[in-house]
């Protein structure tokens, strides 16, 4: 590898003090912003370090229609692999942040466990964890991966039986969620996505979707103290083999979201390509009281990309920072690529997120809002576009810096020693 740039800690505070000169300028006070930044934690998914595969080896081979491509060596093959990889990214992440578990992570000990049958023992070495190192924990009912799920339909499968075994299932989930929530002392969020569709035209598009609600009414029916853990429920637009219909579709959870007052998770990959997320926060944040995010990076289809600082990520979170909507929008992540270090995924992806929440939080608002409300779009547009001169990448610096993270590139540094020392040695 060539030699990759080494930074300076003088350097670095020079810069932030020069930085803060200019913001200050625009009336923006960089440490606090900085201070609010270590407030806002990202749920970091734990299926990026396997590939979405879980731990339950199944004979199934129903994807969902979610695939992670590539074979990079070293993936995790065990749930303390998936930790140790897990605790390298952190390690190079500022900030204190949470992780999102799924379902097929429970840990069996080689005893084979429906996932009907799961209980929060299954997971305590995760809490363990999580405790030890003051994380929070999201979680998932896992609705495909599974021979029940073959035939493409899970919740809102034409047979009683198996949208029953889906139903207990998310109701498990659900109390897990609980016992996450309260084990640590930090509201678990569950979100429930399923894959059910159609490849090919439907004739009857009502039927699934009256079962799909049929089948949330049961599972939320369920008391469970929302102190410890909240319901969210994903939708999607098609998958691979759910081209025509997806029978949770946006409108459908929408109108759920709405009427029953649950979270609605919005996943970046999951909408037509020109529609955006950011758009829709001030729509939804009306009508439902919160707002999961998955932050992803759709390639010309929901190929879920690592994500990176582009348009669609700033937008949205210069939406969240202007409306100052952190207390009711949860950021979690969502993407998995196998072609690539996988923990570098993680640390490009997260660092990504931070780096453009740090940008938004950074913005002058309240004078590109005065521009705005006395109709001055010339100045609003002017503005819009110089302010992204700012030197934003000193902040960014500086909080690397104190947060005791590696400035800039220096992690990848970290992550290719790591990759020597514990990737390779896993063989199979
Ligand atoms: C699938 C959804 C869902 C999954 C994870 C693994 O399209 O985005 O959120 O990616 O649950
Ligand atoms: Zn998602």
């Amino acid at each position: 590898m060539a030699t990759l740039p080494t930074y300076n800690t003088k350097q670095i505070e020079k810069s932030y003090d020069i930085a803060r000169e200019m913001y200050s300028a625009f009336h923006v006070d960089t440490d606090d912003v900085l201070k609010k930044l270590e407030t806002i934690p990202v749920s970091l998914h734990c299926w990026q370090g396997d590939d979405v595969g879980g731990f339950e080896h199944t004979e199934s081979s129903s994807s969902g229609g979610i695939q992670a491509t590539g074979n990079y060596p070293g993936k995790a093959r065990n749930a303390d692999e998936l930790r140790q990889d897990i605790d390298k990214a952190l390690s190079l992440i500022p900030g204190k942040h949470r992780i999102n578990l799924h379902a097929i992570y429970a840990e069996t000990q080689g005893k084979k466990v429906e996932r009907d049958a799961l209980t929060p023992e299954h997971f305590s070495c995760w809490v363990d964890w999580a405790k030890e190192k003051g994380l929070g924990v999201d979680f998932n009912p896992t609705c495909f991966a599974h021979p029940l799920a073959d035939s493409g339909f899970t919740l809102s499968h034409s047979d009683r039986s198996i949208r029953e075994f889906w139903i207990r299932h998310c109701i498990i989930c659900r109390e897990i969620g609980a016992y996450f929530g309260k084990t640590l002392e930090k509201t678990c969020v569950t979100n429930i996505w399923i894959p059910d569709g159609y490849k090919d035209l439907p004739v009857d598009r009502f039927g699934p979707r009256q079962r799909l609600k049929e089948s949330l009414d049961e599972i939320f029916a369920k008391p469970i103290d929302e102190q410890w853990n909240k319901d969210s429920i994903e939708s999607k637009l098609f998958g691979i083999g759910s081209e025509c219909y997806v029978v949770g579709s946006h409108e459908f959870y929408l109108g759920y979201a709405v009427q029953k007052q649950k979270i609605l998770c919005l996943d970046m990959g999951h909408f037509h390509p020109t529609e955006g997320v950011a758009d829709k926060l001030s729509s939804v944040l009306l009508y439902v009281p919160e707002v999961l995010l998955h932050i992803s990076r759709g390639v010309r289809w929901d190929s879920d990309h690592v994500v990176i600082v582009n348009d669609d990520v700033s937008a949205l979170m210069d939406e969240i920072a202007r409306g100052n909507l952190f207390a009711r929008v949860h950021i979690g992540l969502d993407f998995f690529d196998a072609s690539i270090n996988r923990i570098s995924a993680w640390v490009t992806g997260t660092r990504a997120v931070l780096r453009a929440l740090l940008k938004s939080l950074l913005e002058p608002t309240p004078l590109l809002k005065g521009l705005e409300n006395t109709g001055d779009f010339t100045s609003r547009l002017a503005l819009l576009e110089e302010i992204k001169n700012l030197p934003w990448s000193a902040v960014w610096d500086y909080y690397c810096l104190k947060k005791d993270v590696p400035i800039g590139i220096n992690w990848l540094h970290e992550v290719k020693k790591y990759e020597q020392a514990v990737l390779a040695q896993r063989k199979g």
